[in-house]
């Protein structure tokens, strides 16, 4: 098993993607970020503990709160940004934004706001990877997204086919404003044990303990043990989205709220750390996000007439035929240029 890093280091990704998520908050109230964003501001103790326990060359799909996954897994703070602000310079060339961006320099496959479908590209990947090294692949997705069927059928195949694939459930308490017991029959974990996949659920708002259980699962899909499942249990201080702040939506209690910042991942781990060292990371944080917005904002925005370009991939030869659809006739063999899907403007 890997060692744990150092309570500095999970203090300094908690703390980025804190203030990461409350600079995008002030963004979207100047209409830079013009999609608004599902703020993970509470959660960041999951995503600290769950990204280092994995190898760079490691594969994770996120869902529409994961900009904590990619600050964690080292995505530049500036082109991710520029990401959510529909920049040139993002990691998706701004076309992507909060809810469907990917970085594979920072082992990112992609992100889904199409709840629970994440669950079945990990799966696929984790069989593809395995096929080539002992690569692992993690699917992070809510409670929101635990009876979606593709997830479901995402648990029979990786577990009858041992897929090197961590289910990784971010158990926030809410789908939207469905309280988990009210949308969930039996449990997370049972979901898993019914097709013989190992679960447990775990502490979210401590990173150290996140890493310890995530690194667990990590080791045995390397060993070649197959699947597991973890479902940490967390919180997000905000609304399901940045719309929230601006409608009153009786969902939940204040008291709550409160309870659960009495438990915060930032301060749970601010007091494992020296106050100097601590001061010297926020102060290093605050330089790298000024550059950030600074980057993100002086970024182009994409040129419309470019609007198709980079959606398809180069067309690939399947038993012989070219896979091309209606509409693209002069599609050249083997590694062509960009493909385009039936768009006649090319
Ligand atoms: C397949 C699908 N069904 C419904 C939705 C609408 N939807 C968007 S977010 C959400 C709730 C997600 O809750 P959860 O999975 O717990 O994630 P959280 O927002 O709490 O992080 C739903 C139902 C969707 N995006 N995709
Ligand atoms: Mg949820």
């Amino acid at each position: 098993m890997s060692a744990r890093p150092a309570a500095a280091a999970f203090y300094g990704t908690i703390r980025l993607i804190r203030r990461f998520e409350e600079r995008c908050v002030d963004l979207v109230r100047s209409g830079d970020i013009g999609s608004g964003i599902h703020p993970c501001v509470g959660q960041e103790g999951v995503a600290a503990g769950v990204c280092a326990a994995l190898r760079p060359d490691d594969a994770l799909l996120s869902n529409h709160r994961g900009h904590g996954h990619f600050l964690a897994r080292g995505s530049d703070p500036g082109r991710f940004l520029a990401e959510l602000t529909g920049r040139v310079g993002g990691v998706d060339r701004g076309r992507a934004g909060s809810f469907h961006p990917s970085d594979l320099s920072a082992g990112i496959w992609g992100a889904s706001g199409t709840v629970g479908h994440g669950a079945a590209i990990a799966t696929g990947l984790g069989w593809a990877l395995a096929r080539d090294g002992d690569r692992v692949a993690v699917s992070v997705f809510g409670d929101g997204a635990v009876s979606q069927g593709a997830l479901l059928e995402s648990f029979n195949l990786a577990s009858l086919w041992r897929v090197p694939v961590v289910f990784v459930c971010e158990n926030n308490g809410y789908a939207t404003t469905l309280p988990a017991p009210a949308g969930i029959a039996g449990s997370v974990a049972g979901r898993a044990a019914a097709f013989g996949i190992p679960a447990s659920t775990v502490d979210g708002q401590d990173p150290e303990v996140v890493y310890d259980a995530m690194a667990a699962a990590v080791d045995r899909a390397r060993g070649g043990d197959g699947p597991s499942l973890v479902e940490f249990t967390t919180y997000r201080y905000e609304g399901h989205h940045t719309f929230e702040r601006r409608m009153r939506l009786a969902y939940r209690e204040e008291a709550e709220v409160a309870r659960w910042r009495e438990r915060d991942p930032l301060a749970i781990q601010a007091a494992r750390v020296p106050p100097p060292v601590r001061e010297a990371i926020d102060a290093e944080i605050e330089e790298v996000l000024d550059a950030a917005v600074r980057f993100a904002l002086e970024s182009p925005r994409p040129d419309p007439a470019d609007a198709a370009d980079h959606l398809y991939a180069t067309p690939v030869r399947i038993r012989g035929s070219l896979f091309a659809p209606l509409g693209a006739a002069a599609v050249p063999d083997g590694a062509g240029p960009q493909f385009r899907w039936g768009f006649s403007h090319a």
